[in-house]
This record gives structure tokens, sequence and C-alpha cells, in this order.
């Protein structure tokens, strides 16, 4: 049973600072990022919810994640850079770039070879996306490195 509540911490000392109930739409709460006015969230489905931190139970607007000739589901790891939001797709080695004003699949990132190397069991899924400066950091759930990777 999902207990739907999201956590506010201190990002330097990690205390907890408050907690708030996670919006009922949400089915789950799966990644989460900020695009500098809003939180951004997936809940294992193909759609992100916006939500205002000031009252992060409510979500201002959604948007679901479509390719011109794809459709994608499970949504997972978020990571926001530079006007695009970034998304792994659950259990797939791919990394979406999303317009966040329409939902819309601008890009995909093929991670095959290096998640083949790093994934021993089923649950060993590529699902850590960062950027450092410009270049994209990759990583997976029990993979022992994190790679840096330049785009073009
Ligand atoms: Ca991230």
């Amino acid at each position: 049973m999902a207990e739907q509540k999201g956590y506010i911490y201190d990002k330097n000392s990690l205390k907890l600072l408050s907690e708030f109930a996670y919006p009922n739409v949400l089915g789950e709460g799966w990644g989460l990022t900020y695009d500098g006015k809003n939180l951004i969230a997936s809940d294992g489905s193909k759609l992100l919810y916006f939500l205002d931190p000031k009252e992060p139970s409510k979500v201002i607007k959604y948007i679901a994640v479509a390719g011109s000739t794809q459709a994608y589901d499970q949504l997972n790891e978020l990571e926001y850079h530079n006007g695009f939001i970034y998304a792994n797709v659950w259990q797939k080695p791919i990394i979406l770039k999303i317009n966040p004003a329409n939902g819309e699949v601008v890009g995909t990132f093929d991670f095959t070879e290096i998640a083949k190397q790093n994934t021993k069991g089923s649950d060993d899924v590529l699902n850590g996306i960062a950027f450092k400066g410009e270049n994209m950091l990759v990583t997976g759930k029990n993979w022992p490195k994190i790679y840096e990777v330049q785009i073009k």
C-alpha cells in the first residue's frame, strides 16, 4: 500500500523538514525533478505531472509523453536540463528527451551497450540520470559505475 506522501529535506543537512500528501491522481511516486518553477513527477505511467513546490499536493497540469510514431509508458527517473525533461523508461535502456510544453519525445538515447555490461539481475535497470555541465551522467540500480556521456 502506497502511503501517498512526499517528504521535504534540507539539501545541505538532509534533515527532514516537512511532509505533504502526494496528489491523488498520481498512482505511485516514481521520479521527481524541478524545472526552476515546478516540480515534475512521474508515476510509472506515460504521464508527467507538474506540481507547485509551494503547494505540492496539487497538480497544476500534466502532459502525456509520446513520440511521433511511438508510444511510451512506465516513465521512471526524471531530470530537467536546459529546457527539456529527460526520462528513462522502466526496464528499457533508453532515455527520452521530452518537450515539457506538450510531452513530445524529441530525441532518444540508446544505452543498450552499457546497460548490458551492468545488468546482472532483472532489477539492475538503468534508472539514474543527472547532468554535469552539458554532459549527461547515467547509472542504474546496483551498477558499479556512473557514466559521463557527451551529447552531440
Ligand atoms: Ca536525476
